[in-house]
């Protein structure tokens, strides 16, 4: 009962951004994003009879602690499911997300450890059900079920049976490139879980943000539908700004930005201005991702590299949906 699965992280232009149900981990709102090739996690699950309780192995050193437990109550998830209580899995996981490029190994993470899982117990879960489950994992890694342009669909029901990924556009519609630029950190004091929950909770601008998303996502899908770089890059932009400043109306008051993630965003601004089509977009930490199109990779990379505190530019296309090895 062994079985290896690959899946890759991803990218919002459209933010998760607050949770209806932090137990079953609903949203708030419906959100979109691109799946990412440059960035993925790699897991095999193995459940032993001969175990006594889970094993989790992370770049090949056993984990405790809060990860540990993470892991393990997923698993639960699929032992309840499957009516295989008691019986305990060695859990091994590559990342290859590095962790300075900003991007939330949660995603990549538990979609390779809920698609491992379902196939180590056999299950033959369809797309959807297994992005219900892996959302319960981590909200955004429900969208790295699938390939290229993904929603989740933050459904209406209390069950969360409603709140999966679904497939937009396919990985080959269309070849975007998104530069991770990864910054000269400082620690991040509010990870995103809290984050979210503070601005829920007290953001005197979250409602502004929530009655402006179903427009953001109607049309974002308009421009992905036509291919549309200005629109797509804009609404995305505009988008994370506003998610961006509900941080600022909580209490108290917090952002993830410093001053080098706003002299990349002065950067991506200045190569509008000059020509290049280029937009960028934040997520729950002070890097910046900007997305452009290939003809402009050269003008692009050229400029953030010489943008002050730039450490590194990672670039990846649009990536692929889940797979087994
Ligand atoms: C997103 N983020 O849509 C948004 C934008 C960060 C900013 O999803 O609590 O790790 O595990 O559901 O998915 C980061 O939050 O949070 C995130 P949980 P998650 O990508």
């Amino acid at each position: 009962m062994r079985a290896t699965a690959k899946a890759h992280t991803n990218i919002a232009l459209i933010k998760y951004w607050g949770k209806r149900n932090e137990e079953l981990i609903l949203p708030t709102n419906s959100n979109l994003s691109i799946t990412l090739d440059g960035f993925y996690t790699e897991t095999t699950v193995h459940f032993k009879e001969e175990l006594d309780r889970d094993v989790f192995i992370l770049n090949e050193k056993e984990i405790s602690g809060i990860p540990y437990d993470q892991v393990t109550n997923h698993l639960q998830l699929f032992r309840n499911y499957a009516n295989r209580q008691g019986l305990f899995a060695e859990v091994r996981s590559l990342n290859k997300v590095p962790t300075a490029a900003g991007f939330a190994s949660s995603a990549s993470g538990f979609a390779a450890l809920s698609g491992a899982t379902a196939k180590a117990l056999e299950l033959e879960l369809d797309e959807p059900t297994l992005s219900r489950f892996t959302r319960q994992g981590s909200g955004s890694a429900c969208r790295s079920i699938y390939g290229g342009f993904v929603q989740w669909e933050m459904g209406k029901l209390d069950d969360g049976s409603d709140s999966y990924a679904i497939p937009i556009a396919p990985q080959d519609h269309w070849d975007l490139r998104v530069a991770a630029v990864v910054l000269t950190a400082k620690e991040k004091d509010v990870s995103s879980r809290v984050g979210m929950k503070r601005t829920v909770d007290t953001s005197v601008f979250y409602d502004g943000w929530l009655e402006s998303l179903p427009r953001d996502l109607e049309e974002i899908k308009v421009g992905i539908a036509a291919k549309d770089f200005e629109k797509v890059g804009s609404i995305a932009e505009a988008n994370c700004l506003k998610m961006h400043a509900t941080t600022l109306g909580a209490i108290p008051p917090f952002t993830y930005w410093q001053d080098t993630t706003m002299s990349v965003m002065e950067t991506v601004q200045q190569l509008r201005k000059d020509g290049t089509l280029a937009y960028f977009t934040i997520d729950a930490g002070p890097n910046v991702k900007v997305v452009y199109l290939p003809e402009d990779e050269e003008k692009v990379l050229a400029q953030l590299n010489a943008t002050n505190g730039v450490e590194e530019v990672i670039v990846s296309k649009v990536g692929k949906g889940i797979s087994y090895v």
